[in-house]
């Protein structure tokens, strides 16, 4: 996997931000129809960060997977289920994690796909970053040392037209702006104003970084290589792509609008 030696050997929690007492790790997973990938991506989880708690936020997944996530929280104390009734998309599975995951008093709230496209064993490089001082960690394909495995041509135009997109419309400095594999502390989160996120699809990923990115966050990109899904079935659909377009060219246009506003002097 071309990890640096030494990451893995390191403990976790540990004392970012001075709290006096060991860091909390929340490990939010969301999942629609991931009956075939959960119990891998557990296992993987559990072995190479074993002090981090892991939320599953299971949208009412027909095939069963909330079930099978309550049989994990049975047997093991660092896994909780938050069971939600409907599917709502990425987005609002997140909210109802980093909700709990706050009001719980996690410090610092990872989001993780259950598909194994993020690999568990490259979470301790974003828990790194965010030792190091970084308020959000972005794993990212495409920073020196990042990747694509396995990954469909197709999939990866789109991949590398939404971040080019959103580029010119944002200005954005972050390269991989639609990667869904990063960390959070819990003051960055606390500031984002969730309750005003309206986004359901992928831009929810967009959003969120976007949001941090114009409050002067420090944010740290660090190389990971995104292995295509090996079990179940994607949720990618042209409803979600079309959202990420028509968000992004809004959040770019009235950030722009701003600007010129300021410079014109209007509305001081
Ligand atoms: N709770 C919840 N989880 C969702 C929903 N849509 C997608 N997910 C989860 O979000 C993560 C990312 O979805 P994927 O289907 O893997 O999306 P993708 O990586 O773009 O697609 P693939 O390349 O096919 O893997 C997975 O863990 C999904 O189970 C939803 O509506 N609700
Ligand atoms: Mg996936």
């Amino acid at each position: 996997m071309g990890l640096p030696s030494g990451l893995f050997g390191l403990r976790r929690p540990s004392p970012i931000g001075m709290k006096g007492r060991p860091v909390r790790v929340l490990t939010i997973i969301p999942t629609y129809n991931e009956r075939e990938s959960l119990p891998t991506v557990i296992a993987r989880l559990r072995a190479a960060v074993p002090d981090a708690h892991v939320l599953i936020t299971d949208d009412n997944s027909p095939d069963g997977t909330g079930r099978m996530a309550d049989e994990f929280a049975a047997q093991d104390g660092n896994i909780h289920v938050l069971h939600r009734t409907a599917k709502e998309g990425l987005g609002p599975a997140y909210l109802a994690g980093f909700a709990w995951g706050l009001e719980h008093g996690y410090d610092v709230l990872v989001e993780m796909d259950a598909d194994c496209s993020h690999q568990p064993e490259q979470l301790p490089l974003l828990l790194d970053a965010i030792e190091q001082g970084a308020d959000m960690a972005v794993g990212s394909r495409y920073v020196p040392g990042g990747r694509t495995e396995n990954w469909p041509l197709q999939r990866q135009l789109i991949s590398r037209g939404g971040n080019l997109y959103s580029r010119v419309l944002l200005g954005t400095a972050i390269h991989d702006i639609t990667g869904g594999f990063r960390a959070y502390r819990d003051t960055t989160l606390r500031a984002l104003d969730l309750d005003s996120v309206q986004s359901r699809g992928y831009c929810f990923q967009i959003d969120l970084a976007w949001r941090a990115e114009q409050l002067g966050f420090t944010i740290v990109e660090v190389p990971i290589t995104f292995v295509e899904r090996e079990e179940g079935v994607s949720k990618m659909s042209n409803d979600v792509t079309i959202e990420a377009a028509t968000s992004v060219a809004k959040w770019g246009l009235t950030a722009r609008a701003k600007t010129l506003a300021g410079k014109l002097g209007i509305g001081r």
